[in-house]
């Protein structure tokens, strides 16, 4: 696997699949959620909702993974993730893994080669980046089909240097 770290905006990223930081809703949010909606139009959000009317009637769970088109935007699709919310009580990185490989696999099913995914569960999720950074880049080690590069684009220099230095 090809591993590359960037900042920028995820949302004009030149890539088959753009991975989304979601909620369980599957209905849109803020935060990398928020852009990705806004840039790619209202086709995604209807087809979340048909997902939601369809066999994810009780919305999507933490660390799964589904695919919608990517509407106006560069990438063919966005595979929606659900991140887990940080806790100091309980460890639940076996979570924000599932969500990178889940991720990986729904990119694969598509055939697609080049993903790109956001710093999962850094935001209004309160995971550490350092620690966020550690765990995804782990969970992309691992090649998974047709997907040959898996390129982290991050928002601001703090997430860059914490998957630069992980
Ligand atoms: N490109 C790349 N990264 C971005 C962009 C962008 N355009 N915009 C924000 N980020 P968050 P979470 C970074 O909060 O923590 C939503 O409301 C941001 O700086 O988007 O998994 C959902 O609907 C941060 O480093 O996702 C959920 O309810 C990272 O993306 C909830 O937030 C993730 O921050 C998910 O929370």
């Amino acid at each position: 696997m090809q591993i590359e770290i960037v900042e920028g905006d995820i949302t004009t990223q030149d890539v088959d699949v753009v991975v989304n930081a979601a909620n369980s809703s599957l209905l849109g949010g803020g935060g990398v959620d928020g852009a990705i909606h806004r840039a790619g139009g209202p086709e995604i959000l209807a087809e979340c909702r048909a997902l939601r009317a369809g066999h994810l009637g009780g919305g999507l769970p933490v660390g799964r993974a589904v695919a919608t088109t990517a509407g106006r935007m560069t990438a063919r699709w966005v595979v929606h993730t659900v991140g887990p919310v940080f806790s100091a009580e309980e460890d639940r990185s076996a979570l924000l893994t599932a969500c990178h490989r889940n991720s990986l696999l729904a990119a694969a099913e598509l055939g697609a080669e080049t993903v790109a995914f956001p710093a999962i569960s850094t935001g209004v999720f309160r995971w550490p980046l350092d620690s966020a950074a550690r765990i995804a880049l782990a969970a992309v080690r691992e090649p998974v089909g047709s997907v040959r590069l898996v390129r982290f684009v991050l928002s601001g220099e703090a997430a860059f240097r914490a998957f630069s230095e992980a």
